[in-house]
């Protein structure tokens, strides 16, 4: 049987547009509560008992035996020979995008994260101070969604952020290792590694046992388990966000060859069944191409039955009156990575208020935003682009208000304290503001 990928055929002019529209972009995040219960028993064993409690779990769900924690631990010098292992091809383009990653989010760092100070005119100094975090955890999916990539993406920017001690855990099932994410936690710079994951490697960092270290945040993607898990421990440590199905959506003006387009749809979709990737287009013919595209291109990949399977169950192909109306349809989606394949990308990206990444011309493919352009390839999915950014230095860091308040600040700020704290009912307050104040 051929596989077949048919994405919804939409157009903005017809009467039935809307509905099936909302239709298509609706996904729900619910988590399923049987996921809730054994997530719950599982922080709850390792808070409880720590290491034991980890290494009950590793062995059951990865078939991992092990008698004691420091088993599970990699030693840097694994990793690094994990790296040295590699074909030259792959370790150059390790570092090859390490080094862009790193110096994108060095560009980032001196933009906007910098202390800063100023002083009032009666001499008050106000500011903020930005402090890395102590100590972060990076979780790192195994098998099916095992990414050096995304090692490079999470690690390089605590790195830079100047975070103490990066702690990468990874899930092993069967003493699996995959040799290339080892070799990216040692290009990136993670401090130690442990072969655990799930629920139970959540736990680990959010309390800490014996062995492990608590960490101050958690970052990085995961199945349903390790999402809930996260959300759970939320709190006690700040965690970065929780990733939905990957997303693109490409605006197209006709001037980029249809096999470039479908294949940039193909690349999210691969990821998984669903993923979604959405084509807007003003021109009716340009849009059959690219569905010829696709029936051609698609028997070729290896990825084939997931790609189909996310383009007919959530893909579309969406025919627009303009180029200004695609760009609305866009805002309301919001996607998570959005190609402008137009000849005029600076014309339109004015108008693109709500993305995670936005790829200009035909030549960026989204795929090199995933690699090796050098901005992080962790972002907002679902819609969350409305309010959230990608994962960058800002979220290793955090910031301190500093005041210094002048003898004679003290005269003027304490007389407006005083009057508001009266207004509070606070007497020690106002009393404080007050006694400042010369006579
Ligand atoms: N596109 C993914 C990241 C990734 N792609 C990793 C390839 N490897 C984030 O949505
Ligand atoms: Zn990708």
């Amino acid at each position: 049987m051929t596989l077949q990928a048919r994405p919804l055929r939409l157009s903005t002019a017809d009467a039935g547009f809307e509905a099936a529209f909302q239709a298509r972009l609706h996904w729900s995040a619910d988590t399923d509560a049987q996921v809730e219960q054994a997530v719950t028993d599982i922080l709850a064993a390792v808070r409880a008992r720590g290491d034991a409690a980890v290494l009950e779990f590793t062995g059951r769900f990865d078939g991992l035996p092990a008698d004691a924690m420091q088993a599970l631990e990699l030693a840097p010098a694994e990793l690094k020979a994990a790296f040295d292992g590699l074909p030259a091809a792959q370790r150059q383009a390790l570092e090859a995008a390490a080094a862009r990653v790193r110096s994108y989010h060095e560009a980032q760092k001196r933009a906007s994260g910098e202390s800063w100070t100023y002083r009032d005119a009666d001499g008050t100094l106000l500011g903020q101070k930005v402090t890395p975090l102590d100590r972060v955890g990076i979780y790192v999916p195994g098998g099916k969604a095992a990414y050096p990539s995304s090692v490079l993406m999470n690690a390089i920017p605590a790195h830079v952020a100047g975070v103490g001690e990066i702690i990468m855990v990874v899930p092993t099932p069967r003493g699996e290792r995959n040799p290339l994410v080892l070799a990216a936690a040692h290009v990136a710079g993670v401090t130690r590694a442990f072969t655990i994951g799930g629920a139970q490697a959540i736990a680990a960092l959010a309390y800490g046992t014996a062995t492990v270290p608590r960490v101050d945040k958690i970052t990085g993607p995961g199945n349903a388990y390790v999402a809930s898990a996260k959300r759970r421990v939320f709190g006690q440590v700040g965690i970065d966000m929780i990733a939905g199905p990957s997303e693109i959506l490409v605006l197209a003006d006709g001037s980029t060859p249809a096999d470039w387009v479908a294949m940039d749809l193909f690349s999210q979709a691969e990821h998984d069944e669903l993923a979604q990737s959405i084509l807007l287009c003003p021109d009716a013919g340009y849009i059959a191409q690219v569905q010829q595209a696709i029936d051609r291109l698609l028997p070729e990949l290896p990825r084939a039955a997931i790609v189909a399977a996310s383009l007919n169950g959530r893909g579309a192909l969406i025919q627009t009156r303009s180029m200004d109306e695609a760009c609305a349809i866009s805002n309301r989606i919001a996607p998570e990575h959005l190609e402008i394949a137009s000849a005029e990308p600076h014309r339109w990206e004015p108008l693109l208020r709500h993305a995670g990444a936005i790829f200009l011309g035909g030549y960026t493919s989204e795929s090199l935003g995933d690699y090796c352009a050098g901005p992080n390839h962790v972002l907002p999915t679902s819609s969350t682009a409305r309010f959230s950014s990608p994962l960058g230095v800002y979220d290793f860091q955090k910031r301190s208000s500093l005041i210094e308040v002048s003898e004679q600040g003290a005269q003027s700020l304490g007389r407006i304290a005083s009057v508001l704290a009266h207004g509070e009912g606070l007497q020690a307050h106002a009393r404080a503001a007050e006694m400042r104040i010369k006579p």
